[in-house]
């Protein structure tokens, strides 16, 4: 959002006012309405383009509606970036849209937290009710004593003004639960978070990015297309046989923890034996003299002892993948909250593409391109200058200021510095279930004298709340237009293609209701449809809202872009200008400019690693309630190798307990040898607290209940594979009522 202005900008262009006025009562209803004749009845079919919300792709929908209903849900092939897809999560939104456990109109607590007791209230006094308390707090303790926390969406933006305009810097948004250790890393490398071109590449290495399984588009078509028709070669580091793993060339199940000492072994090889790419290093990089001494310890025989990949693999891989470049990649992965030393893992990655020239060309890492959109710009409320709870400013000088710093925040409310923090604000997250060891998140949520949910389901978050706001669900609302960043980059409408189930708002509308009230209404004060035709108006089509409703998308043509940042001079957007191999900013900061290798902390004997992953059929902890992606994933179990099963006296489909440091959860064993013997896994999303979610309440295990509080120092990101645990049979196989 622009900022620093003082005056509402109008509508002015003539076009844009009117493509508003004529376009606004039409927004999200039928732009290809189209009537079939059947012999007896008349079916009224529409097809509406929109953008599918069951997970953070973004894909492009076209959504089928006969007589009102949603029929079906296509991919819609115009966008570049999902192209033809459309995953199974992404068909079951229907599922989500008509499931009659959906929050149906505004709650309010009537009994003690979590009990359950809930008041059914209109809108006027729900809104009425979450302004007064946000008020109270903030007269008795300041603005920043509200903590305002959301993930990634398209109406995130309004619940992140609203903060700010209410005065509080506590926006904490997802990213130090995800990827943040990955986007610092390459930020600090190359200036910027790029794409990794799997269309194009002839040799892709992951680690344990399960692309398969864990969906991102459009890597996960690339990787298909790429790897499976055009023969890429694909190595694959993971302790899990993955999909992934199941497609590669070759799979490694690595010692969990250990990808830098792969990675600075394949440095080791490549330098050596000079198979860099002497002129882009001497043109672009900075740091190479301290990077080939700095690598000189970590050799080939060394990182098999720490990997558990053989030397000799580990330098024919070096090889192969320096002879393929530019056409190579080593892949960052998305999540990337793994081990506290993440953020120097992912370094690692960036120093090893950077320095066989692997930059912005095609097959290679690639920086993003852009489409600009227009902006409507509205009367700025006073910046908060209130330090944050999380004192990310001093804790971790380098991250993104705007996203905070998740853990750190939990512990500093919990400790009640650098002030108390006495209400929470959480839109489209579910904390209860993305931080680690849920009993201390709900501690958290006790410890607060005001909880607000904006949710389209009773989450386990909303479950312990005062007041629960229902969101309209994706296909009941039109959101802000999305512009996604990319080799091919898109611009993507939601609009709603039905109107709303029941008694529920659109997120802004939300917005608006508590900011009228609190006084803050002049920063809200317009339309969703005024805010799209600003964003919309410079697009270079006739007509751009017209086009966008009836396409869904627009992607500029003459795409893939490469080669941006490869012209003489190009300074790159980092200190020095340059790719920097050695970071001086982060020897400023007290950590290596180099990435140093710290081996994981051992495995004590009988206990096990748990390592966190994704199944195609769900999406976090959001779809466990979704009765097609039930039929799919009923459940979740413990992946456990038969050797330690055996030793255990544990069978396929036996009770089993799970033990860490912070919690014990019970779900049944699936033995299997396509996990490491030293590691376990489960699947995320299971073992609900929230009884209204009655499909996925009390069913299977919440990995959150065992997972250990620890972040990456660097970034602050979560490092939920730091857990250890201890597994015991409890009893022979129980199956749910
Ligand atoms: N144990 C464990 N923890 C993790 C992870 C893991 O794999 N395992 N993954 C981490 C990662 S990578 C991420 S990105 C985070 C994700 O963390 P979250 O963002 O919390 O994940 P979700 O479970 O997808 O969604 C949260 C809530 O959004 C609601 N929601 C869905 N659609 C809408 C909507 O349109 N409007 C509104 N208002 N609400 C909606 C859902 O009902 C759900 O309650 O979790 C992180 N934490
Ligand atoms: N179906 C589906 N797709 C999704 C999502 C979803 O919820 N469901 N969420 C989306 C989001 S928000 C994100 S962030 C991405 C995440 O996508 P990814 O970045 O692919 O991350 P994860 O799926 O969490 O997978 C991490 C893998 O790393 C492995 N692993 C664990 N420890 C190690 C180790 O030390 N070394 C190596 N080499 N591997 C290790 C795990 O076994 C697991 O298979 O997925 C996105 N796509
Ligand atoms: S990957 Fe699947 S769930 Fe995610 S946006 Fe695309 S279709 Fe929807
Ligand atoms: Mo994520």
């Amino acid at each position: 959002m622009s900022r620093g202005v003082t005056r509402r900008r109008v509508l002015a262009g003539a076009a844009a006012a009117a493509a508003t006025a004529a376009l606004a009562p039409q927004l999200g209803c039928a732009p290809v309405a189209r009537r079939r004749r059947a012999a007896a009845t008349a079916t009224e079919v529409r097809r509406v383009a929109t953008a599918c919300e069951l997970c953070p792709n973004k894909c492009a929908v076209l959504a089928v509606v006969e007589n009102g209903r949603v029929k079906k849900l296509d991919p819609n092939p115009l966008s570049p970036k999902s192209r033809g897809m459309l995953c199974a999560r992404g068909n079951a939104a229907i599922k989500a849209l008509y499931d009659p456990d959906r929050v149906k109109q505004p709650l309010i607590r009537a009994g003690a937290r979590g009990e359950g007791r809930w008041r059914e209230a209109t809108w006027d006094e729900a809104l009425d009710f979450t302004a007064e308390r946000l008020r109270r707090i903030k007269d008795e303790y300041g603005p920043e004593a509200v903590l305002f926390s959301s993930t990634e969406g398209f109406q995130e933006e309004f619940f992140k003004n609203f903060g700010l305009a209410f005065g509080s810097p506590n926006i904490l948004r997802h990213p130090t639960l995800c990827l943040a250790s990955v986007n610092l890393a390459y930020s600090m490398t190359f200036g910027t978070v790029p794409s990794f071109d799997l269309l194009n590449a002839r040799y892709v290495i992951m680690s344990g990015a399960n692309r398969f399984e864990s969906i991102i588009t459009p890597d996960t078509m690339d990787l298909i297309e790429g790897a499976m028709n055009r023969k890429a070669k694909l190595v694959y580091l993971d302790p899990r046989f993955t999909v992934t793993a199941a497609k590669a060339d070759e799979w490694y199940p690595i010692r969990p923890g250990t990808d830098l000492a792969f990675i600075l072994a394949m440095l080791h090889v490549i330098i050596a034996e000079q198979r860099y790419d002497k002129e882009f290093v001497a043109t672009r990089c900075l740091g190479f003299d301290e990077l080939a001494a700095h690598v000189e310890r970590y050799t080939p025989a060394w990182a098999e002892a720490e990997t558990e990949i053989p030397a000799a693999a580990i330098v024919r891989i070096a090889r192969e993948f320096a002879d393929a470049a530019p056409r190579a990649v080593y892949y960052a992965g998305r999540r990337s909250s793994w081990y506290v030393h993440d953020f120097q893992m992912r370094r690692g990655q960036a120093i090893l593409n950077a320095i066989v020239g692997n930059w912005d060309r095609e097959g290679g890492v690639v920086p993003n391109s852009r489409i600009a959109l227009g902006e409507l710009l509205f009367l700025p409320w006073d910046e908060p200058t209130t330090e944050r709870v999380d004192e990310i400013a001093t804790r971790f000088p380098l991250a993104a200021k705007g996203d905070g710093a998740f853990l750190q925040a939990r512990e500093n409310v919990l400790a009640g510095v650098p002030y108390p923090v006495k209400g929470w604000m959480v839109y489209k997250q579910d904390p209860m279930n993305a931080l680690p060891d849920r009993g201390r998140t709900q501690r958290m949520l006790e410890a607060m004298d005001f909880v607000a949910v904006i949710d389209t389901q009773m989450s386990d978050t909303a479950w312990f709340a005062d007041v629960v706001l229902p969101e309209s669900m994706y296909l009941e609302r039109t959101d802000p237009l999305h512009m996604l960043p990319g080799i091919w980059p898109v611009v993507v409408l939601r609009q709603q293609v039905v109107p709303p189930m029941y008694d529920t708002k659109p997120n802004l509308e939300i917005i608006q209701g508590l900011a009228q009230r609190l006084g803050l209404g002049e920063y809200f004060d317009y339309t969703i449809e005024e805010w799209i035709a600003e964003q919309a108006a410079e697009l270079p089509v006739d007509n751009p809202l017209e086009y966008l409703k009836k396409h869904g998308v627009y992607a500029p043509e003459g795409a893939p872009f490469y080669g941006k940042t490869l012209a003489p001079g190009y300074r790159f957007l980092t200190r020095s200008g340059k790719i920097e191999l050695y970071s001086q900013r982060l020897a400023e900061a007290g950590h290596d400019p180099l990435p140093v290798y710290h081996p994981p902390t051992p495995i004590p004997e009988g206990s096990f690693r748990m390592v966190l992953g994704r199944k195609a059929t769900h999406t976090h902890a959001a779809t466990t309630n979704n009765v097609w992606l039930v039929e799919q994933t009923p459940t979740n179990h413990l992946w456990l190798h038969p050797d330690p099963a055996a030793r255990l006296g544990i069978a396929e489909g036996d009770l089993v307990e799970v033990t860490s440091a912070v919690g014990s959860v019970r779900l049944p064993a699936r033995v299997t040898p396509e996990i490491r013997p030293d590691c376990v896994f489960m699947l995320h999303g299971f073992g609900k607290k929230s009884p209204q979610l009655r499909r996925a309440h009390g069913n299977g295990a919440c990995d959150a209940d065992v997972l250990v509080t620890a972040w990456d120092a660097v970034s602050g990101n979560a490092a939920f594979h730091e857990t250890l645990v201890r597994v015991r049979k409890v009893g022979k196989e129980e199956h749910r009522a």
